[in-house]
């Protein structure tokens, strides 16, 4: 396979800086032709090379005059020319009905729609597809106007007319210079949801967002959280919008979760549509994280693009970054916290120590899709992060004004924003670089000795080995750390942000007046694995002491991870567990989205991944253990805390999401405790629930129970949602997320439902994703999982295979398991590896996951 490698990187020889680009639009047959003016980047007399794929070109001319001499070299169209600039155009057919790849142009819900990140610009028609190529773009769309009645493309619109044949036209030009990756067009019926919004220097910019007619009351919560991203980012980092129109579209058929197309953003309906009837807290909160992140990439990625693809992280990590310092200022900053760190040890952690590790700026790649993964995004995010721990506010803003105005309007690399980060906060981040080329979790541990009124902290550090990376360099370790009195409860020195760069070092504290306790990692400054030698009491005392919410709530969870792991291991002592959990429950200062996230115990993957050998069954056996003593012996508390929720109105503000989110908590620890009235519990909320948040909090509770009222309430959804494709998109994930012992087999029947379909990526997401995310069910010792999952994903990849080749992580996970499980799984990769025409996605990440 063609491997392609960042140190090959060279400029462009041809430049575009103009694009006219002319859609006579059809599904079933799509006519484009493309003018572009070319010019010869440097002295060279290379011919021009246009990317392309899965199409031929009609007609070539130059300078208006049709010629013969080019050619087909792999998927690329090489056009000689003989001058410094030229105009060139070509003309070819295209069909978006058939393209189930949903990259480039293609149909959904009758409407046609484009995805070109990173690379289907190239499936539209013929240009040098690749980020560094910034070229303005007008665009003419002709469409039939009964069954195509609106028209958008990027930029704002110019002009638009009928046609005599029942066909209209539409013309757009967007005088922001933009890669091919950044285009896009919708053609469809849809009707619009309007706003506006000023601009802090007084532009007037028409907010829509179009969806089809019957969706149009679930689109408030999305235009309003567009408002305030757009407000955000004026007061939080200087950046205002550029253009007249900013339009979101929602599609039902989409890979991503949204696109960042500019001015106009298309999105999966997954992060658009919401009303308290279809949507959780949980999607409302992802509504507007996403809304939010797509419009901050108008900045970070748009006006500022990348060089190329090794540096994706430049706009993700950055606007990842930017979302959740939004989302934390619309609500718990706390809470939001704890939310993204446990997605990045659900997801990043994994990959880092996994086969398909790979720094968040990678050095080589197959397939750039697979590239858009956790460590890109997530620990992208932790990066910029630590550097604003770094530099401080003042100096982090002072950097990303500079960045944004040295690079506006070119294509970056992350070299240039952590320049900028230097520069504008006046450090040093030689050695921070290596953040961005070694991949790999570092992992730290630190040992506190006391004596007298002295204090040592002893800090180590490791990063572990990852392919093509067997020894790794120190690596700057922002550590915020605190000491409290272990007697008096009392804060014993300020919070200190350690830097730690070194392999070993050490760390003294004076003037202390008790025997202190490490509070380390404050806000998971860094993204590490920490292991300390605080013994249970410490943990205990700091999950009821600490200052810091994130810590408090750290604290708890290792010592639920160290309970569980030593339980796995046949040693169960629940006791300083149910403690520090009643404690919790009993504390009248914290917000209740907290406490319901501080209660919660840890995942069984991540369970899994503290131990030499994950065995899924004795961590189930243990969790369940644990679960079922928390719900038995602090019933009563967990019934208090249901009965708060009780009879309350639908609300989406902070209190009422913290309500129902520990009410859905109380409710799976009564279950959990064998209440002989648990099932008819969550059967009433089931049934009376006004919003999707408790009906779903209570059917997840009902489908891993016993009870024969799991199918009732199964039937009773089914039957009430089964027009609605995101609604049954749940239906099917809380049974593929199941606890049950038949869950594999359930599993395998929803697969043959009528309703499952693999052209649809939140469908097939919704039940072989979270299915491959069930540690237990997925790991069937028999091997069926495994089976199941290759199945599906060979199946897929004929359709789809960016969507296919993203669910194949968890089989590539073989070396975590026994030898047994380990060879079912490579024998599963080996499998899709063997498959005759598996695309380039799937093959990289199947071949990958056997080294
Ligand atoms: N750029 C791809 C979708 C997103 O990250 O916003
Ligand atoms: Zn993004």
């Amino acid at each position: 396979p063609l491997v392609i490698r960042r140190e090959d990187y060279t400029p462009p020889e041809w430049l575009v800086p103009e694009t006219k680009l002319d859609f006579d639009l059809d599904p079933a047959t799509t006519r484009v032709t493309a003018t572009l003016s070319v010019t010869r980047n440097g002295d060279h007399a290379a011919p021009l090379r246009l990317d392309g794929a899965g199409q031929k070109p009609m007609s070539v001319t130059v300078d208006g005059v049709a010629i013969n001499d080019w050619r087909i070299d792999g998927e690329q169209l090489v056009i000689p020319l003989t001058g410094a600039a030229h105009i060139v155009e070509t003309q070819v057919e295209i069909a978006p009905d058939r393209n189930t790849q949903l990259m480039g142009l293609y149909a959904s819900g009758g409407n046609l729609c484009t995805q070109c990140e990173a690379e289907g610009f190239r499936r539209i028609t013929y240009f040098p597809d690749r980020p560094d190529v910034l070229s303005v773009y007008s665009v003419r769309m002709t469409a039939d106007k009964k069954h195509f009645p609106v028209l958008l493309a990027n930029g704002d619109p110019v002009a638009q007319g009928d046609l005599e044949d029942g066909r209209h036209w539409a013309t757009w030009h967007d005088p922001f210079p933009k890669p091919s990756y950044l285009f896009a067009l919708v053609a469809g019926d849809l009707a619009v949801n309007r706003s506006s919004f000023t601009t802090m220097s007084g532009r007037e910019v028409s907010l829509g967002i179009w969806v089809r007619e019957a969706d149009l009351p679930k689109t408030d919560h999305a235009l309003k959280a567009l408002e305030l991203a757009m407000a955000w980012d004026e007061t939080t980092y200087g950046r205002e919008y550029d253009l007249d129109v900013f339009n979101i579209v929602a599609v039902d058929d989409f890979n991503f979760g949204a696109m960042e197309n500019k001015g106009l953003n298309i999105f999966n309906s997954r992060y658009i549509l919401a009303d308290p009837d279809t949507a959780t807290d949980y999607d409302y909160d992802a509504i507007a994280a996403v809304v939010a992140h797509e419009y901050f990439h108008n900045w970070s990625g748009n006006r500022i693009t990348c060089r190329d693809w090794f540096q994706l992280s430049l706009k993700e990590g950055f606007t990842v970054y930017r979302d959740q310092g939004f989302s934390a200022d619309q609500g718990s900053r706390a809470v939001k916290r704890i939310e993204d760190v446990r997605g990045l040890r659900a997801s990043q952690f994994p990959e880092d120590a996994g086969p398909l590790a790979h720094p968040v700026r990678p050095e080589s790649y197959q397939e750039i899709s697979n590239f858009y993964t956790a460590t890109i995004y997530n620990k992208g995010a932790e990066l910029i992060r630590m550097m604003a721990a770094i530099l401080g506010p003042q100096g982090f803003r002072a950097g990303t004004d500079l960045y944004f105005d040295r690079y506006d309007g070119t294509a970056a690399t992350c070299e240039d924003f952590v320049t900028s980060m230097e520069e504008g906060g006046k450090v040093d981040l030689t050695q921070f670089r290596l953040w961005y080329s070694q991949a790999g979790t570092p992992r730290v541990s630190a040992s506190l000795s006391h004596d007298g009124d002295r204090a040592t902290l002893r800090l180590a550090q490791q990063v572990p080995a990852t392919p093509g990376q067997p020894v790794k360099s120190p690596m700057v370790l922002p550590l915020r750390v605190k000491l409290f009195g272990a007697e008096s409860g009392a804060a014993l020195t300020d919070e200190r942000l350690v830097l730690f760069d070194d392999t070993l070092d050490s760390i003294e504290f004076e003037g202390l007046a008790e025997r202190p306790v490490l509070s380390i990692n404050r806000g998971f400054s860094a993204p590490v694995v920490v292991e300390s030698d605080r013994t249970a009491a410490d943990l205990a005392f700091l999950s009821a002491h600490d200052d810091d919410p994130f810590a408090r709530y750290e604290a708890m969870q290792q010592l639920m991870l160290d309970t569980l792991v030593a339980s796995a291991g046949g040693h169960a002592d629940h006791e300083g567990v149910i403690a520090a959990v009643a404690n919790t429950l009993a504390a009248t200062d914290l917000d209740l989205a907290f406490v319901a996230e501080a209660v919660l115990l840890p995942s069984e993957s991540f369970i899994g991944d503290q131990m030499a050998v994950v065995d899924p069954d004795a961590i189930f056996r243990a969790r369940e253990a644990l679960r079922r003593d928390l719900g038995t012996r602090l019933e009563a508390q967990w019934r208090q805390a249901y009965a708060q929720g009780e009879g309350q109105p639908y609300a989406y503000t902070p209190e009422g999401k913290g309500l129902r989110r520990l009410r859905t908590v109380a409710l799976g620890y009564i279950a959990a405790s064998g209440a002989a009235d648990a099932a008819d519990l969550a059967f009433a909320q089931f049934d009376s629930a006004d919003n999707m948040t408790d009906r779903m909090g209570a059917l997840t509770t009902l489908v891993s129970s016993e009870s024969e009222i799991r199918t009732t309430a199964l039937d009773i959804f089914y039957s009430q949602y089964c027009d609605n494709a995101l609604v049954l998109d749940k239906w099917f994930q809380a049974q593929a997320q199941s606890s049950r012992d038949d869950t594999g087999a359930i599993v395998a029947g929803l697969a043959e439902h009528a309703d499952f379909t693999l052209t649809n990526p939140n469908r097939a997401r919704s039940l072989i994703g979270a299915f491959g995310a069930n540690q237990r069910a997925f790991n069937n010792a028999d091997g069926s999982g495994y089976r199941f999952l290759a199945d599906q994903l060979i199946a897929l990849d004929r359709l789809n295979p960016q969507t296919a080749a993203k669910l194949l992580p968890p089989l590539g996970r073989w070396r975590r398991f026994d030898s047994a499980r380990a060879g079912l799984m490579r024998a599963e990769l080996e499998r899709i590896v063997r498959t005759p025409g598996l695309s380039k996605d799937l093959f990289e990440q199947a071949s990958k996951s056997l080294e």
